[in-house]
């Protein structure tokens, strides 16, 4: 066989994505919006913004305008007030016990506030003051009905792992958080059908379903940490939806609650079912912004017996686009990702695991191919035969294959590591969209080349950028740009936007894949979306949520 043998890789431990742990444990008064730096402690905002109290709300002004605050261009909305002491009450009879509030609205609760405050990627943050965690539809549609005929502003928050800023408050909007909807419901062995509560883990349904022969048909990064609620409200794609397509087509049922308390129950279990309107997609990637999601049923498939992963180094994109082209043919019905990393991806993933690289040399782009069937040596034969083709013909110009379970997870953290190993580095802009493949690589070319003559790239800490990175699911043509700077700041995200949205309008291309719109994207839409799609949007918000309460200043 002409594929080198794999080398002992110097981890095999796989990694589970929290969130990262200075977001966790600073100190906060939680006074912060759309403004961060995310290599000082967090947050330092107390000389950006002053908050003067009224009677019935909270408004907010930029006070010292710096290079490393970007202004926000909300106003908290009269009408949208955090709570008062009353309205704590109300929320604990609601949901039944103490436990499920933290109420910073009668105490200081500051530090377990902050976690709910901050995002993910510590560039987005609020000032919640009041977290409220149902336990299931009837305690959030009480919920809820008080806070539309008190109009306070709510933002559902799952695992707090999305990556747009929508999960987290932009002033002071209660979160109602889904952590205590957790529990498994149901599973059918025939149909292949779990249902399960919004905010039950993704890796610990994932692994429920690997005990009973299946497999949970998203996988992603934060899977130690997202809710499936949350995948459900992103429309989370993730490393196999080649194989196994986007949820719009695996979410057979929901149970919602709508901002005036009505609980709309579709739980449907049938995989078939035209009768009407199909309105549980109006939820698929809605970002909490017309209700909350409760409850899920989703078809999960058999979980493969034979699992392979291969590991290349390619020599230009072109080969790269070429490899992806001789693995559908070679590959066919087993291929179940193909992912793409560059060179200086896995550099970063290097300098910060420090793990031994799998392949010898450097290459300026990789790729992670796995196969996913239920017959080991006809899987292999197939792999084998598609191996030696890539390598014959000069496509493929290094590669491994893992021999064993920890092998594959190894390879996989090359790739899916790649987020985590940014978010030590600074502050990272990214830009999650969708290309036509001649083109997809083109895009990070491009910013490379257009950071560097506006002097902002640069090996050495004087300059703002430190790299410019691209990775991405090859097979469903979403490129992930990441430009890692040293800290956010104006100059560096004025040089990135709009001109990457522009570019991506050019190119035909999506401005969002996968990870949503949130409050990063917001002013974006427009590249992406007519005006009759606009319009359409804006009647149905309207519809849902009349009084606008439902995680509003985002997308719309
Ligand atoms: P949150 O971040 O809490 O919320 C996300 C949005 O959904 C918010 O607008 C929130 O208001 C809303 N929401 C949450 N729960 C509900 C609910 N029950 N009802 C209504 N609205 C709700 N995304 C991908 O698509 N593909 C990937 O491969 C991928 N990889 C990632 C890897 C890492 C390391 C990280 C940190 C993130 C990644 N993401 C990826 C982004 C993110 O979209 C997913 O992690 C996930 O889908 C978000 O789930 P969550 O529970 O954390 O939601
Ligand atoms: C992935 O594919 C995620 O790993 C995260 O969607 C991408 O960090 C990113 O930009
Ligand atoms: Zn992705």
């Amino acid at each position: 066989m002409l594929i080198s043998q794999f080398p002992s890789l110097s981890s095999s431990r796989y990694v589970k994505y929290t969130r990262p742990s200075n977001c966790l444990t600073a100190n906060s008064n939680a006074e912060i919006s759309l403004c961060s730096q995310a290599n000082r402690p967090w947050p330092n905002s107390h000389q950006f913004f002053t908050i003067i109290q009224s009677p019935f709300c909270i408004e907010r002004r930029c006070a010292q305008e710096t290079d490393s605050c970007s202004t926000s261009p909300y106003q908290a909305k009269p009408q949208f007030c955090a709570g008062d002491g009353g309205a704590c009450a109300v929320f604990q009879a609601a949901t039944g016990t103490e436990s499920a509030i933290i109420d910073g609205v009668t105490a200081d609760a500051t530090d377990d506030l902050t976690p709910f405050n901050t995002d993910w990627m510590r560039k987005y943050g609020g000032q919640t003051r009041l977290v409220l965690k149902p336990q299931n539809a009837h305690e959030v549609s009480k919920v809820l009905e008080y806070c539309n005929d008190n109009k306070f502003a709510v933002v559902p928050q799952g695992g707090n792992t999305g990556l747009v800023g929508g999960s987290v408050p932009v002033f002071d909007e209660i979160v109602i958080s889904t952590s205590r909807m957790n529990r498994i419901r149901s599973f059918d062995e025939e149909s292949g059908v779990l249902v399960v509560d919004s905010g039950v883990i993704l890796e610990k349904a994932d692994q429920y379903l690997a005990e009973r022969g299946h497999l949970f048909p998203l996988d992603l990064g934060a899977k130690g940490s997202c809710h499936i609620g949350g995948n459900v409200a992103t429309n989370a794609g993730g490393l196999r939806l080649f194989r196994y397509g986007s949820l719009h087509g695996n979410v057979l049922g929901l149970e919602a609650v709508l901002p005036d308390g009505t609980i709309v129950d579709g739980l449907s279990t049938l995989r078939k079912n035209n009768t009407g309107y199909d309105l549980k997609q109006l939820f698929v990637g809605s970002e909490g912004t017309i209700g909350i999601i409760t409850k899920l049923s989703i078809l999960c498939p058999a979980r493969p017996k034979a699992i392979n992963v291969a590991y290349f180094g390619l020599d230009s994109f072109d080969q790269v686009r070429k490899a992806f082209k001789e693995a559908k043919g070679y590959l066919t019905e087993i291929l179940s990702a193909f992912e793409l990393m560059d060179s200086k991806s896995q550099s970063l993933v290097h300098q910060t695991t420090g793990n031994k690289r799998p392949l010898e040399g450097d290459y300026p782009f990789y790729c992670l191919v796995e196969t996913s069937g239920s017959d080991s040596d006809h899987d292999i034969a197939k792999l084998e035969r598609f191996l030696e083709h890539v390598l014959g013909e000069g496509i493929v110009a290094d590669g491994v294959l893992a021999q064993d379970e920890t092998q594959i997870q190894s390879l996989w953290r090359w790739r899916e590591g790649i987020t985590e190993a940014l978010s030590h580095l600074g502050g990272t802009y990214k830009y999650d969209v969708s290309i036509p493949l001649p083109d997809l690589y083109r895009l990070v070319e491009d910013c490379r080349e257009r950071l560097t003559k506006l002097g902002l790239l640069g090996d050495d800490d004087s300059f703002p950028v430190r790299a410019v990175v691209g990775f991405g699911h090859m097979g469903d043509s979403n490129l992930h740009l990441n430009v890692s700077a040293r800290q956010y700041s104006q100059e560096v995200e004025k040089a990135l936007e709009p001109w990457v949205y522009e570019w991506i309008s050019k190119h035909s291309g999506s401005i969002s894949a996968e990870h949503g719109l949130g409050i990063a994207k917001k002013e974006f839409i427009g590249y992406s979306q007519n005006d009759t799609m606009l319009k359409l949007m804006s009647q149905i918000k309207r519809l849902y949520d009349p009084n606008g309460i439902m995680n509003p200043y985002k997308y719309i």
